[in-house]
């Protein structure tokens, strides 16, 4: 999408089958949504809220987009759904493929079905680290208090524990 407008971020998760190749799976499928898509390097995290699964592997990307936030999501759902994923199971729980969109440009939504910013990226090393790679200087809108705080603030200020980097590589990495 040469010359799109909107800064977006996504998150992406994976805990269960060929993790490494899930994650891929999800870069290869948003590439052609977006111009100037980057990757962030894959880190193995321990999982948060639901401790008794497998360890995670997560990354983020970026890139510039025309498609509307609700649009976006509608694909990413779908992509999660080519990847095995089964909407309705555990709560924080295992899944092949998560992807959250994180931001999409300065615009804040809450809707039921759709929060942006995310509601939890700044208490998640796992998403603000491998985020800050890519965009650390991104303001994060809607957050109470001032001044409006950027993605490296909030990656400076989270604690990295559990998060640890990997040699594994994104497609577009
Ligand atoms: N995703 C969850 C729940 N817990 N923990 C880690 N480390 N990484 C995740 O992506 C993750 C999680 C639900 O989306
Ligand atoms: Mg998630
Ligand atoms: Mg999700």
């Amino acid at each position: 999408m040469p010359g799109a407008s909107t800064r977006v971020a996504v998150a992406l998760g994976s805990n269960s089958g060929d993790r490494l190749a899930n994650l891929r799976f999800g870069a290869e499928s948003l590439v052609g949504l977006f111009s100037e898509f980057r990757c962030s390097r894959v880190f193995e995290t321990e999982p948060r809220y639901v401790y008794n699964q497998a360890r995670f592997l997560n990354a983020c990307c970026t890139g510039r987009t025309d498609i509307s936030a609700e649009e976006l999501l509608g694909v990413m759902q779908q992509i999660e759904r080519r990847a095995g994923r089964r909407h309705g199971g555990l709560r924080y729980g295992p899944r092949p493929l998560d992807l959250d969109l994180l931001l999409h440009g300065d615009q804040v939504i809450a809707d039921p079905h759709l929060t942006v910013p995310h509601p939890r990226m700044r208490d998640r090393g796992f998403v603000l680290i491998p985020l800050a790679e890519l965009a650390s200087d991104w303001p994060v809108p809607g957050l109470p208090g001032s001044p409006v705080p950027t993605i490296g603030e909030l990656a400076a200020a989270v604690s990295a524990e559990g998060v640890v980097l990997t040699r594994h590589e994104l497609p577009c990495g």
